[in-house]
């Protein structure tokens, strides 16, 4: 039972990603392949728990693979015996450290896969309960030509995506704009929800020209420059809506920017937020301000797939933006039979108690790091 239940073992993996078709191209980085790291948990009668944290290369966010396992392998000895309570848990973890949300998160997630094993309910349904059993998801281009990403919009649209999020940024604005009136060429009239991610590319004058050329289409602007005080600038200029993604670091800023009407949505990721803990918490302060909210992750297997879907299938339908998922950007899963896949842009949600996903461990070979009782 849960009352007595605690960590007995952590074991920390490293494992690679290679991208398909690579490199992902963002405004400020470009990718090849993802070094990701995994947690497994072991209670003290061996039930088992899975987290993931994988930062999408070092230059997306303050956030780094070998930080994630310097900060895993720092607060791990005094988590040995703790037990699985995930609000005690992070409490504990910020005890041992302050910040590294991204690894903290890794502990979390496991915690409530662990959890939802134990008590055998889904982590969806610990989070508050399932809205829905299958979930949008959400296309993310690179950054590309303009034909090529307008005959990637096609597909996508054609494929079933109820949203396409356009990558911007890093090059002159003048191939973004005509970029985005490509893209809109082709799913204008589908339903497609669009939005154009800077990943803090632009500058404020290429934000304000973008808005002020495109009046006619309905895209969001995502986290179009680099700082919140970028966001305040252009906020009363531009005829878009704003989300806020890489500047929402913590439930601080994410109060901060609901409170002042700096945003009007969020592109979230669960690890930088510091975990399934904190994201549940995100999102009842975006229900209670209506404002709509991705559940992603910066770049992760099928750990992190299931845990962007779990949450995500808590959302209030209509503030839902989708998970997003690395899943086709990858080859390959961690559990062949169970592992997260995108079908007409939507995914279902897993059915077995926690997660639902069983990672082979060979996959990853021997662990770089594990702590025992
Ligand atoms: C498209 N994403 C969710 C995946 C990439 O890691 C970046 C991210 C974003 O929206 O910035
Ligand atoms: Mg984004």
């Amino acid at each position: 039972m849960t009352q007595g239940s605690f960590i007995a073992e952590i074991h920390i993996y490293q494992h690679d990603l290679p991208v398909k078709n690579g490199p992902y191209k963002m405004a400020n980085a470009q990718v090849w392949a993802l070094d990701t790291t995994l947690v497994r948990l072991v209670t003290q009668d061996g039930t088992e728990g899975w987290g993931e944290t994988c930062p999408v290369g070092p230059t997306y966010a303050e956030a780094h693979a070998a930080g994630a396992r310097a900060a895993l392998i720092q607060m791990a000895p005094d988590l040995i015996g703790a037990p699985l309570w995930p609000l005690l848990l992070h409490r504990k973890m910020n005890s041992l450290l302050t910040g590294h949300n991204y690894a903290k998160a890794a502990i979390d997630i496991a915690t409530h896969d662990l959890l939802g094993k134990i008590l055998g309910v889904r982590v969806a349904d610990l989070l508050g309960g399932a809205t829905t059993e299958r979930i949008p998801s959400y296309y993310a281009t690179g950054v590309g030509a303009p034909d090529d990403i307008a005959a990637l919009a096609r597909d996508k649209r054609d494929e079933g995506y109820p949203r396409l999020q356009v990558k911007v940024g890093g090059r002159p604005v003048d191939i973004d704009i005509e970029t985005i009136r490509k893209v809109w060429e082709q799913i204008k009239g589908s339903g497609m929800q669009f939005s154009v991610d800077g990943n803090r590319g632009w500058t404020t004058r290429d934000a304000l020209r973008v808005s002020r050329e495109c009046p006619d289409i309905p895209f969001i602007m995502e986290q179009p420059c680099n700082t919140q005080e970028d966001l305040q600038k252009i906020r009363p200029q531009v005829s878009h809506g704003i989300y806020m993604d890489e500047n929402s670091i913590d439930l601080n800023t994410v109060i901060s920017a609901t409170g002042t009407g700096l945003v009007d949505g969020f592109g979230m990721k669960i690890t930088r937020i510091g975990g399934l803990t904190n994201m549940r918490t995100f999102r009842d302060i975006c229900e209670v301000r209506n404002l709509p909210h991705t559940c992603d992750d910066a770049w992760g297997g099928d750990v992190i797939a299931a845990a962007c879907t779990h949450v995500a299938a808590t959302v209030r339908p209509d503030l839902c933006e989708g998970a997003w998922l690395a899943a086709p950007y990858i080859d390959g899963h961690y559990d062949s039979e169970n592992g997260i896949r995108i079908e007409g842009g939507h995914i279902a949600l897993p059915k077995a108690p926690g997660l639902g996903v069983t990672p082979n461990p060979d996959i990853f070979g021997d662990p770089i790091a594990s702590f025992q009782v």
